[in-house]
């Protein structure tokens, strides 16, 4: 495989120890945990004592002090082997880079210790029923009661909503639309909050997405992030940088579906020589490599962007549109390329297809990335 991009020492030493992480620790239950939806939040745990649950956060609150440029690497190489711990660690460590944006100092050193040494889960919990694009059309309640917030409703898709114990959880505070919405910290455990049912997916079944059903939730004024209003502001500015782990996560998986198809074009002999002699058969393999290396470059820029300090919504969003697109032709053609066998379970190649459709679909449709990314565009 190539390197479109020359990596810092640290780079490739974070990429390294996650790959060797992934291989050992994740690698030999993938399978059978997936077929039994299994997560095992000892395994987060484990990342955290690498360092590998807190990469982007700064050492003060826990963190490793490092940007989304080596964050990618580490995120790459756990969805190169199953896409649901890549997610789960992206989503734990969006609860701190959250935190650590908007928190109050109190806040920070309350709950981002803990997520960033993998000692707790986090989760971020913005969708509803009625509100998945349309985010700014939540109806989730959160009315003022004296030193407390009364929170009512129910989210959905919630990632490891029935392991995370810290929850950033969007809810309604004022008026209809965006500038109603107000941020929260929700912990595990508090009265009337609870996971409603776990929903039956295509694939990605290590990650369990949560309905989360609020009844009455008393929580206390200072967990609200930010200020009455913030709330969608906070979501999207959190949403920029979760579609870069997205992307980071659609290149694991996508180079994992390329080296099964490269593998078997090796191999496979048909008419008395290996497939990948085929043109047929070694174009799709070329094309396969030239789109993931471009969807890298992709996401490094969207990675640099971001450590620099420069404003990166829009090339989040290109890049999550386009490395998730190429992980879904990138997993489809491997299917293709190992013909019946990559149809069957007995390769993983069909896995990898039904992990990466998910992520066209979250952190915002693909549709909802040429939204972002025309606006900014067009904008006057
Ligand atoms: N960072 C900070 N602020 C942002 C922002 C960002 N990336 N994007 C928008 N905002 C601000 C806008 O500047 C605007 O502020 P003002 O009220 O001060 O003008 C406010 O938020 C509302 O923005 P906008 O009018 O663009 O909101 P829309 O309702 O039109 O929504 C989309 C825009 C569709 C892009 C947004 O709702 C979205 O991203 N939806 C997908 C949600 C998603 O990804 N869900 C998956 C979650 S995983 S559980």
């Amino acid at each position: 495989m190539t390197t479109p991009f020359v990596e810092s020492p640290v780079h490739a030493e974070i990429r390294a120890l996650a790959r060797k992480f992934a291989r050992q620790e994740l690698a030999p239950h993938v399978e059978q945990d997936e077929a039994d939806a299994r997560f095992r939040p000892e395994l987060i745990q484990k990342l955290g004592e690498l360092g590998l649950t807190g990469v982007p956060v700064g050492e003060t609150y826990g963190g490793a002090g490092l940007g989304y440029s080596e964050y990618i690497g580490a995120l790459e190489e756990l969805a190169a082997v199953n896409t649901g711990y890549a997610i789960s660690v992206a989503v734990t460590g969006l609860s701190q880079v959250i935190l650590e944006k908007y928190g109050t100092e109190e806040q920070k050193q309350r709950y981002i210790p803990s997520l960033a040494a993998g000692q707790s889960i986090g989760a971020f919990s913005l969708s509803e029923a009625g509100s998945g694009s349309d985010a700014g059309a939540l109806r989730t309640t959160a009315v003022r009661d004296g030193g407390h917030y009364v929170l009512n409703g129910t989210k959905l898709w919630t990632t490891q909503g029935d392991s995370a114990s810290t929850f950033l959880l969007m809810a309604r505070t004022g008026e209809a639309g965006p500038r109603g919405i107000s941020t929260f910290i929700l912990e595990k455990g508090m009265p009337g909050f609870r996971c409603g049912k776990q929903e039956k997916k295509m694939g990605c079944h290590t990650s369990h997405t949560m309905e989360l059903i609020l009844e009455n939730v008393r929580v206390p004024a200072q967990n609200l992030v930010g200020r009455e209003g913030d709330g969608f502001k906070i979501a999207m500015s959190a949403l920029d940088s979760g579609r870069i782990t997205i992307a980071a996560t659609a290149l694991g998986v996508a180079r994992a579906a390329l080296e099964v198809a490269v593998s078997h074009a090796k191999q496979r002999e048909q008419f008395g020589k290996p497939i990948g002699e085929f043109q047929g058969v070694s174009f799709m393999i070329a094309d396969m490599a030239v789109q993931y290396d471009a969807a890298k470059l992709l996401v490094q820029r969207a990675a640099a962007l971001r450590d620099a300090g420069h404003a990166f919504s829009q090339e989040a969003a290109m890049a999550k549109l386009f490395a998730t697109d190429m992980a879904m032709k990138v997993t489809t053609d491997a299917v293709q390329v190992l013909g019946g066998s990559g149809y069957t379970q007995d390769f993983p190649a069909e896995r990898y297809m039904r992990e990466a459709k998910v992520l066209q679909i979250v952190e915002g449709t693909n549709q909802v990335q040429r939204v972002v990314i025309a606006r900014a565009l067009l904008k006057d």
